[in-house]
């Protein structure tokens, strides 16, 4: 069986301290980041990211995971039907840029328009944090 590498960004539920992270745990964390691009993102009780509209780069974390882990996490987002792993560019914190994969979602939106990109912020002030 192969054993690669994949650098993933994820910008929702599995971000650090929320309530799908523990799928994204055996990977290594490599630093915050922010898209290149920008994006529409949506919530309601989970986060969208769509390349319609886009309004403003999207926050969130890069981690690199091997391919179980990357399985893991297309099968807990639906890839492809759902949510849609794509390779998109991601700026680190020292402006190094990463191309990552991220789960993109064309098929389903929240009523709620996130227009700083930060679903960590909306989290927080939802009260949806892992305990
Ligand atoms: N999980 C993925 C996509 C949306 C979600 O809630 C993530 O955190 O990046």
């Amino acid at each position: 069986m192969s054993n690669r590498k994949h650098i993933v960004f994820v910008y929702g539920t599995l971000l650090k301290g929320l309530r799908n992270h523990h799928v994204i745990e055996p990977g290594r964390f490599i630093a915050d980041g922010e898209t290149v691009e920008n994006f529409r993102m949506t919530a309601g009780g989970i986060p969208y990211v769509s390349r319609r509209d886009p309004i403003c780069r999207i926050k969130g974390e890069l981690y690199i995971v091997d391919d179980k882990t990357l399985a893991d996490l297309d099968r807990l987002e639906g890839h492809p039907r759902f949510y849609c792993r794509e390779e998109i560019e991601v700026e680190a914190p020292g402006g190094a840029v990463f191309t990552a994969w991220c789960y993109l979602c064309e098929r389903s939106a929240g009523h709620h328009l996130v227009d700083d990109g930060d679903f960590r912020r909306v989290a927080q002030a939802w009260g949806m944090e892992a305990r």
